[in-house]
């Protein structure tokens, strides 16, 4: 017999538990169903000719960094090159939607982007040249190192910009990643820290369609990477990343929320990576030459070509002169690349921690004895 049926007991009523609604509407913070476009729409007139100018002469730029630092790996110039061919219009709008007093957080495969915010582009390879640390001083042009580590890049400018806010510096924080780093632990922590504190952050996935030879539809089941964005409590944006405008428009309006204090912004950037993971992977092992050829048809520089064009702010002069440009641009890159660079052995011991260990100061001491045996350095 139980207590409900105990002759004259009134029936049991569970107690209602305390009114439950969403904490914040996830509606606002939806992806729209399409990647946004501003090329060949209606809203591509309302882009200042000067915006779009300096949009084409870095994507041509780009393009040819891309193809030549490629050909320095053949030559034995570089280690490796993971080459951005195809996904340029991400990696110069990222570099333009931020001011100058902001932060850049790139991925090994953003050597453009550091490139269009102002480093130099000898520098910018030094560590795919396997030469000396970074290379290059991340403060000079607010460019944090180049991550090989995936995803590792997004907790450090969810840092810089917390902490930026707390001492009331106005600056944000860009930081890219690919597809395959939305599955790290980093990118789930780095996000969740971001909504929290309101960071003034932004992430930009480029979804080039594979983490080396792993296709998207292997890496998640989320229905777009954008959709991520929903669980932690921040707006999640797509947008055709082969369309430069529409990155750039995207970019700047997600930097101008968290500059005034709207917090971070996730954006999925649609793209495509044209080239093999990097030099030493061989692409047809895992895709087919149509998948290429229909992205080769929806390239970012034709698509901004055609537009500039049908405005008449582009012609075949204009076209000559970025294609001059960038031409100068890649022989100076060649002509600096192919000196050797006069490296000192002995930096592999400094800059790593202020006091060194006894095991690293054993180690200097043992490397610097051989080195003066053969007479070196
Ligand atoms: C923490 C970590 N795990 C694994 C790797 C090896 N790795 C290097 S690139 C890569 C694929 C990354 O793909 P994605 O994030 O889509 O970037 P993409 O190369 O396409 O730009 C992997 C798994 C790494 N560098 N770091
Ligand atoms: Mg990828």
């Amino acid at each position: 017999m139980t207590v409900q049926e105990l002759p004259g007991a009134a029936p049991y009523r569970p107690t209602p538990p305390p009114a439950w609604k969403p904490r914040t509407d996830p509606a606002p913070l939806l992806p729209d169903p399409e990647p946004y476009r501003v090329l060949g729409t209606d809203a591509a007139a309302g882009f200042a000719p000067e915006l779009l100018r300096r949009l084409y002469t870095e994507l041509v730029r780009g393009r040819r960094y891309n193809t030549q630092a490629t050909a320095l790996t053949k030559q034995g110039r570089l280690a490796v090159y993971p080459s951005s061919t195809g996904q340029e219009a991400c990696e110069v709008a990222a570099a333009l939607a931020l001011e100058d007093r902001d932060w850049l957080f790139p991925s090994y495969r953003d050597t453009l982007a550091a490139v269009a915010r102002g480093l130099d582009p000898v520098q910018a390879l030094t560590l795919l040249r396997g030469d000396w640390h970074t290379g290059y001083d991340p403060r000079e042009h607010r460019v944090a190192p180049l991550s090989t580590p995936l995803a590792t890049q997004l907790p450090h400018a969810v840092g810089l910009a917390h902490a930026a806010r707390l001492k009331g510096d106005d600056v944000v924080a860009l930081a890219m990643v690919g597809d395959g780093g939305t599955s790290e632990g980093d990118f789930h922590e780095a996000l969740n820290f971001a909504a929290v504190w309101q960071a003034p952050v932004v992430f930009l996935v480029q979804n080039n369609g594979f983490a080396i030879s792993v296709p998207l539809a292997k890496q998640t089941a989320a229905p777009s990477l954008a959709h991520k964005a929903v669980g932690y409590g921040m707006p999640g944006r797509l947008v055709d990343g082969n369309d430069a405008p529409a990155v750039h428009q995207v970019l700047s309006e997600a930097v101008a929320r968290a500059r005034r204090g709207g917090g971070p912004t996730l954006v999925e950037a649609v793209t495509y990576r044209i080239d093999a993971h990097t030099n030493a992977d061989d692409a047809t092992r895992y895709r087919g030459d149509g998948e290429v050829e229909a992205w080769r048809a929806h390239d970012p520089i034709r698509l901004l070509e055609r537009e500039m064009t049908d405005r008449g702010l582009l012609d075949e002069d204009g076209v000559r002169q970025a294609a001059e440009d960038a031409e100068t641009m890649a022989a100076r890159l060649r002509e600096r690349m192919n000196a050797d660079a006069r490296l000192d052995p002995m930096d592999l011991f400094a800059h790593v921690y202020a006091e060194q260990t006894a095991q690293l100061r054993e180690q200097a001491a043992q490397l610097r004895a051989e080195l003066d045996a053969e007479g070196d350095v």
